[in-house]
């Protein structure tokens, strides 16, 4: 319904509109203090840090890369960059230096932004050609070799008058988001500035009913695609409120939020879900949430109904991709059902075809395909998985699902190697690899097991080298040396040997079956 070539920037779009006395942002900070940030505030911030990023020499369609927590900074950084038509990267808070590092290289960042809690990565930034400032919010200013790293307050002091919005279209390249592969190398989807109104207008509005009333309350963080929906589009498409929580989450915590700031809108995956669950909260805690939102992994049956029952709310479940920005197929209020993911959401269509591209009937299984105008325009310069994951209008999921005669999607899990473990991607070849420098291992497969409340987790069967005596608590503090904590296995398991076909190929499907046993 839009004309791709009218002026559309989104930055503009979501936080000029509305009442500037609104509160936009209810944010905890580290030490548990609270702000309040209205819309008004909100937009000279967004303006200033637009400026501050044009007067380093940022121009449109730049990279400006984010490592940091959720808070009214990285909002302002996001949406400040957005507004004068540079792109944002928000990248995973919980990877190691190197790997940011390397997302800093791929995307040939400008500018890097780091909250204080992520500083002590700066000093791996050195060395990279097109970074040009570091700028870093709060706490001690660490130094990197050759760029200039400036505070938060003076970087926006040294941007002048506010940034007026770029005329980008709706088109045009908005935000980047990194995921990960089989094989571990992430890939940058790039997004467009109309992606978050068609998000904001499909599964927000259609789903969600979301109003200027609601308060959403997202675990998830806002670097995931999931979070920075939750988090920022959703409510900001409508003047609503957003709470936004620094630190790592915990079911404590997460209750003293929900208890005080009463959030309408509470988003989590099954994961952590099944942690609230297990916390010991009381039965109230979730009064004031008219919907839970589950997404990221599968919602196992039995854990479903244990949480709604036990807490009295309703959960919806559904199926997003960082590719297609936000979820496309979802339970609806008032008729979701444990064990399905959901409907197909309005704006959003899909197909399930088998190996041969052909569509197959109503309970057979096969490739889930989606189309819908939120979808990513590619890879950044990732040509040939570009073709296999964006086929014409086509989203391949690489999810196997079935559905039912009266519209019920659910899935059977993944149809490729990769491990989505707590809502988070894992490579299976990082892990193999990591694991393969040590001396002692031989062969290594890291498939995905389901623990007892039957999500799945990475789990390493190896097979040591002759004559060797290492332990698996060995390979496990191995693994703590070079890997992020989501992705070290959560068991090891040593095999005399691994399952393989008559031509010597792992058979991984067997050596799953073994690690379940
Ligand atoms: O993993 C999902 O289901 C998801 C949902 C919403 C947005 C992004 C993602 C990856």
């Amino acid at each position: 319904s839009f004309n791709a070539a009218d002026s559309f920037n989104a930055a503009e779009w979501m936080v000029d509109r509305h009442a500037p006395e609104r509160v936009a942002i209810t944010a905890i900070d580290l030490d548990g203090s609270v702000r309040h940030v209205t819309y008004g505030s909100l937009a000279s911030g967004v303006a200033a840090f637009g400026a501050a990023l044009r007067a380093a020499g940022t121009r449109p369609e730049e990279r400006v890369l984010l490592c940091m927590g959720d808070s009214p900074e990285l909002v302002t950084a996001f949406l400040g960059a957005l507004r004068i038509g540079a792109v944002p990267v928000p990248v995973s808070t919980m990877l190691k230096p190197k790997d940011i590092r390397m997302l800093a290289a791929d995307s040939r960042a400008r500018v890097v932004v780091l909250s204080s809690e992520f500083a002590e990565l700066a000093p791996a930034l050195e060395g990279l050609p097109d970074l040009a400032h570091v700028v870093v919010f709060e706490g001690p200013v660490p130094t990197v070799r050759g760029v200039p790293v400036w505070p938060w307050e003076s970087f926006l002091a040294a941007g002048g008058s506010p940034a007026p919005a770029y005329p980008t279209t709706a088109e045009s390249p908005a935000f980047w988001l990194y995921t990960s592969g089989t094989t571990g190398t992430p890939k940058a989807a790039v997004h467009r500035h109309g992606s978050l109104r068609d998000t904001a207008e499909t599964y927000a509005a259609d789903v969600l009913g979301i109003g200027p009333d609601d308060v959403c309350f997202s675990v998830a963080k806002i670097f995931f695609a999931y979070g920075l929906g939750n988090s920022l589009t959703f409510p900001f498409a409508v003047g609503a409120r957003t709470v936004l929580d620094r630190s790592r989450p915990n079911p404590k915590a997460t209750m003293r939020t929900v208890t005080e700031h009463r959030p309408t809108l509470f988003f989590a995956g099954p994961t952590y879900y099944a942690a609230l669950l297990s916390a010991g909260l009381p039965p109230d805690t979730f009064t004031s949430v008219r919907a839970c939102v589950s997404a990221g992994e599968a919602f196992p049956a039995p854990l479903f109904t244990r949480f709604t029952e036990f807490f009295g709310v309703e959960m919806l479940d559904g199926i997003g991709s960082t590719e297609m920005l936000h979820i496309f197929i979802s339970g609806r209020p008032g008729r979701t059902r444990a064990g399905a993911t959901g409907e197909i959401v309005a704006g959003y269509e899909a197909k399930i075809v088998d190996d041969d591209g052909t569509a197959v009937p109503d309970g057979t299984p096969g490739h889930l395909y989606v189309r819908g105008s939120s979808a990513a325009s590619g890879y950044w310069s990732r040509t040939e998985v570009t073709r296999r994951v964006f086929q014409g209008p086509w989203v391949r999921t690489g999810d196997t699902y079935v559905r039912s005669a009266d519209g019920y999607y659910s899935s059977l899990g993944r149809t490729d190697d990769i491990i989505k473990a707590g809502g988070i991607w894992v490579s299976p070849t990082e892990v193999e690899e990591h694991l393969r420098a040590h001396p002692d291992v031989a062969q290594v497969a890291v498939v995905s097991v389901p623990d007892e409340a039957g999500l799945d987790k990475p789990v390493a069967c190896v097979v040591l080298a002759p004559g060797a005596a290492t332990t698996p608590s060995d390979l496990s503090s191995f693994c703590r040396e070079g890997l992020a904590a989501f992705k070290r296995p959560r068991h090891i398991l040593l095999f005399d040997e691994m399952p393989v076909t008559a031509t010597g190929k792992l058979q991984r499907f067997r050596v799953r079956e073994l690690a379940i046993e």
